[in-house]
């Protein structure tokens, strides 16, 4: 299986996040993309290539251009009214506030283009997230090419980001630009699969009303987790999108075997649908020693996780979502893509 892969998505490389309420050092930080390179490389996955450098408008199939156009200008505004260090968002446009005024200052444009404080820009995060998705595309391009599978390593993640809002550490949908763009040349039905720890809101609600693109989520119950306000078992689509949304919110400390039948489930849906293609939007964070997370994966269900995959027949493009235990991640992604392999 070929990874690709982008220097240019280190550059994003955050110190500090908000966490739980405080400052606290960053855990997406470029060490993941690092160390999952570098196993991806000791264990002889397969050939790791550069992305190719895709037109802004693939972005802009799934994100508003005047989001894309926020990202793209975010540092010179910060700079420009005299910050200097990574900026985190602090005031939001919630209920009874108007989302749709004609704001001026980046502080205003921030909070509406944000779903949480947790996610810090810095001077190169635009180029590094532009890379990320360009490495999701290039996996997808290489199925459109026929190969069976692909595993984009992408890095800053995409999950939480949605149609005109970052969070999550996400800025643009690497998984949500990459099922678009599968449409968009000649396949019919996308699956996504979502085993990320959180739930993928950002994806979800991308295709929420499109019976093209199956969302599939297997989380930890957003009662109870991060990012809360989406991902219950009643969010099933809507309008022509009805039934092509299903999620399976489970209890913290799920461990594989509490796991493996709601995967059962989705497996059944897959075959139920019949996708052209299936993209699985790879968190690692499911695993027990996640330092943010409160599931228990051992890095050996990653195998298992990665040979049900396989059993599903389907083209398959792996796309990296989050996972912090940063000594395990190597081995854990590249346990999924072994088990796949087979
Ligand atoms: C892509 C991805 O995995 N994004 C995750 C974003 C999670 N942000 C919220 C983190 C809250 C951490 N709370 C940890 C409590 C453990 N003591
Ligand atoms: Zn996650």
């Amino acid at each position: 299986m070929k990874t690709v892969f982008s220097e240019t998505q280190l550059a994003h490389a955050p110190a500090q996040e908000i966490s739980d309420g405080e400052l606290k050092p960053a855990v997406e930080i470029p060490a993941r993309a690092e160390i999952v390179l570098k196993t991806v490389r000791d264990r002889q996955v397969g050939d790791v290539i550069a992305p190719e450098e895709f037109p802004l408008r693939h972005i802009q199939r799934v994100h508003a251009p005047d989001y894309v156009a926020f990202l793209e200008n975010f540092w010179q505004m910060w700079t420009a009214v005299g910050r200097s260090g990574e900026a985190f968002p602090f005031v939001w446009p919630v209920r009874s506030l108007r989302v749709d005024t004609q704001i001026n200052h980046i502080d205003g444009l921030l909070g509406r283009y944000s779903m949480d404080a947790g996610t810090p820009l810095g001077a190169h995060t635009y180029k590094a997230a532009r890379a990320s998705a360009d490495t999701a595309l290039t996996a997808a391009q290489l199925l459109l090419n026929g190969e069976q599978s692909a595993f984009a390593l992408c890095r800053p993640p995409g999950h939480h980001a949605g149609f005109d809002f970052l969070g999550g550490y996400c800025f643009f949908n690497n998984a949500g630009v990459a099922a678009q763009y599968l449409r968009d040349n000649g396949l019919n039905r996308i699956a996504i699969l979502d085993v990320d720890y959180h739930h993928g809101n950002g994806t979800q609600a991308l295709f929420y009303d499109r019976p093209d693109i199956l969302f599939l989520s297997i989380h930890a119950d957003p009662k109870d987790e991060y990012p809360y306000y989406l991902g219950y078992a009643d969010e099933t689509g809507e309008h022509a999108g009805t039934g092509f949304t299903r999620n399976w919110p489970l209890p913290l400390g799920t461990n594989w075997e509490a796991y493996a039948p709601a995967l059962e489930e989705a497996c059944r849906w897959l075959l139920v649908y019949k996708p052209e293609a299936m993209i699985v939007s790879l968190g690692l964070d499911c695993f027990e020693g996640d330092p943010i997370s409160g599931f228990k994966f051992k890095s050996e269900d990653y195998l298992r996780l990665g040979e049900r995959l396989a059993k599903v027949g389907v083209p398959t493009m792996f796309v990296m979502e989050g996972g912090y235990a940063i000594d395990a991640l190597g081995t854990n992604c590249v346990n999924v893509l072994e088990g796949f392999a087979g």
